[in-house]
């Protein structure tokens, strides 16, 4: 058992085992967007893992290092002058621990906005590349979805500070609890804190992603799996606070518009091949997700 010095730091947050050396999953698929393989293995690490990192993408260094020291100075102010840029629900602004609309918590404070050009760019390249690669036309077939007018699309930033409450007790606050993401994709980057983890084998195992400053993450949603018919795969992740270092993360959410039908891409399927959700639009799914917990299966309500 865990006995806290301060139980009242960490009260409502869940717990989980702090990562061990052995969690690293050292085997991130990298995908270099300026190289003529990167459809192909986009491709695959989405079939296998519904994520994988994106190295040369374009985005200036100078352009994110900025975003994060504004991010630093904004989360550095007291707490009754960013409650101002509160609440974040509903749909944007500033939230503390708080997480959804039905009682998750978490050890962070976060921005939801509404979007980032720069790395809504990465997000549109990706589904080129991805569109590519599984060979449907036109290029745009995806990206599309996210480019139109009336994408509903966020942009957050989190701040998840150190929890010293819980150091050297083998355990560590839950950031933001275990979850796929309800979108098509979500491209995130953060500072050299590590933090993120994703399940393998339908969440028997957890890894650790090493940080990397200069690369965008890439996870694949539960809107793209079900384009693809399950052939890509919605990575369920989570995020660990440690107790010496803050982590600060941007994620793009590349969500359609609230019409857009979910349904699998017809030259996706194969000959007899059965479909395996019913179907649904975006603005549909949103506010189903809005009624679930953070950890639920949100999917399962539209399995046929
Ligand atoms: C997960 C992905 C995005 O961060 C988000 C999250 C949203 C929120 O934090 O308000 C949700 C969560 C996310 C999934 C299910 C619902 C909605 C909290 C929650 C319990 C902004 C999103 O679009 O879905």
């Amino acid at each position: 058992m865990v006995v806290l010095a301060n139980p009242s730091v960490v009260d409502q947050i869940p717990l989980l085992p702090s990562p061990g050396h052995r969690d690293t999953f050292a085997a991130v698929p990298v995908v270099d967007l300026s190289r003529p393989g990167a459809a192909r293995a986009i491709v695959d690490a989405c079939e296998r893992f519904g994520f994988f990192k994106v190295i040369n993408h374009g985005v200036a260094t100078a352009t994110m290092d900025r975003a994060e020291s504004e991010t630093v100075k904004f989360f550095a102010q007291a707490q009754a002058v960013k409650d101002r840029a509160g609440p974040a629900y509903p749909p944007f602004g500033y939230g503390s621990k708080r997480i959804g609309l039905n009682g998750d918590m978490g050890w962070l404070e976060f921005l939801l906005l509404a979007y980032v050009a720069a790395v809504r760019g990465v997000a549109v390249r990706v589904l080129e590349k991805m569109a590519e690669g599984l060979g449907i036309a036109p290029v745009d077939a995806l990206s599309a979805m996210v480019t139109e007018q009336g994408s509903d699309q966020v942009f957050r930033v989190n701040h998840y500070p150190p929890c010293p409450a819980l150091q050297g007790l083998g355990c560590s606050a839950t950031g933001f609890g275990e979850h796929t993401d309800p979108q098509l994709i979500s491209v995130l980057r953060s500072n050299g804190t590590s933090g993120l983890q994703i399940a393998l084998r339908d969440g028997a195992q957890w890894v650790s992603v090493p940080s990397d400053r200069d690369a965008f993450f890439v996870n694949v949603g539960d809107s793209l799996q079900v384009l693809t018919n399950g052939r890509f795969k919605s990575v369920k992740h989570r995020v660990v606070t440690s107790s010496l270092k803050s982590r600060v993360s941007f994620i793009y959410f590349a969500g359609p518009s609230l019409a857009q039908r979910i349904v699998p891409l017809p030259e996706l399927l194969g000959d007899g091949e059965e479909i395996l959700y019913k179907e649904f639009t975006w603005g549909e799914y949103k506010k189903a997700a809005y009624k679930t917990r953070l950890g639920d299966n949100r999917l399962a309500q539209f399995e046929k």
